[in-house]
């Protein structure tokens, strides 16, 4: 099983995966149409399914231009917003490719009809991936468009966080700079949250996640601390208000820098 990584638009990923034995493939949230198709031909494989994370037009909006077309494609999602839907999955399901092996992982918050999806490859030594669209995030997770701090909670805790740790993390945007500044404020002691430009971005593993991801490590008592809450879903509404209000680092700082200079303690 190779997935192949195309960024597109301003930061999202697409995703093409494909069974080498078979040169059969399967795409995750195809929203640039000509350059995946662009892919496919280069790699000399048929495209047989989409799976769409979630409605969202930055993901979903290829979906109608491929199954013009390519008619026999099935298109799989959670989610009747989605366009061109065939066949829609619910948590637990399974589908098979070939040799990639995919179970449906439902995970309503950012959006109602949201599903990751957790593959694996028949007869083989390699990790299995996960993608996972707008739910988690190499560093973060998603804004909570549709759903609610509970569900987020059980999303990363049950669903996601149970995975194996040696889980590859493919997820929707290119988000990692920004999520390390932020997870390096909760955690400034954490060595692992640091803002490097040299972090991985995607594949990430669940097992790094648990590392530097303020939103997995809801326990610790540093993000504890840094939210005010010990009770884990306070500790996650807390960490994503914040979140929600990390604009520009920056403008965070300025004000103690004006205090300072209002006490004296700094010289114009
Ligand atoms: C920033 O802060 O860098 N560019 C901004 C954030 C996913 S995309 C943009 C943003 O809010 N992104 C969404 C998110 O969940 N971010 C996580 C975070 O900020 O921590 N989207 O494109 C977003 O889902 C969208 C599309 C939203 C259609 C609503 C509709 Br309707
Ligand atoms: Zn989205």
């Amino acid at each position: 099983m190779k997935v192949k990584v195309i960024s597109v638009l301003e930061d999202n990923y697409m995703y093409l995966v494909i069974d080498e034995q078979s040169k059969e493939a399967i795409a995750i949230d195809p929203a640039v149409p000509h350059r995946l198709l662009e892919i496919v031909s280069r790699e000399g494989v048929r495209l047989t399914a989409l799976l769409t994370t979630h409605h969202h037009w930055d993901h979903a909006r290829g979906n109608d231009a491929l199954v013009k077309e390519l008619p026999e494609l099935r298109v799989y999602g959670g989610d009747d917003r989605i366009p061109g839907l065939t066949d829609k999955v619910t948590h637990g399901q399974e589908l098979k490719f070939n040799a990639i092996n995919v179970r449906c992982l439902f995970t309503p918050c950012h959006t109602s009809g949201h599903m990751c999806y957790f593959t694996w490859e028949d007869d083989c030594t390699d990790s299995p991936a996960v993608f996972t669209g707008d739910t988690l995030f190499i560093g973060g997770c998603g804004r909570f468009f549709e759903g609610t701090v509970e569900q987020m909670y059980h999303n990363l805790t049950e669903v996601l966080g149970t995975l194996p740790l040696d889980t590859k993390i493919f997820c929707g945007h290119e988000y990692t700079i920004k999520n390390l500044k932020f997870a390096s404020l909760v955690e400034p002691e954490n060595e692992k949250a640091r803002d490097d430009d040299d972090k991985p971005t995607v594949p990430s593993t669940l097992l790094e996640e648990f590392e530097y991801n303020p939103f997995l490590r809801l326990s610790e008592e540093s993000v504890q601390k840094f939210t005010g809450k010990t009770d884990p879903i306070e500790v996650l509404r807390v960490l994503r208000k914040e979140k929600d209000n990390f604009k520009k680092p920056k403008e965070r700082v300025l004000p103690h820098a004006m205090l300072a200079l209002e006490w004296g303690l700094l010289r114009p």
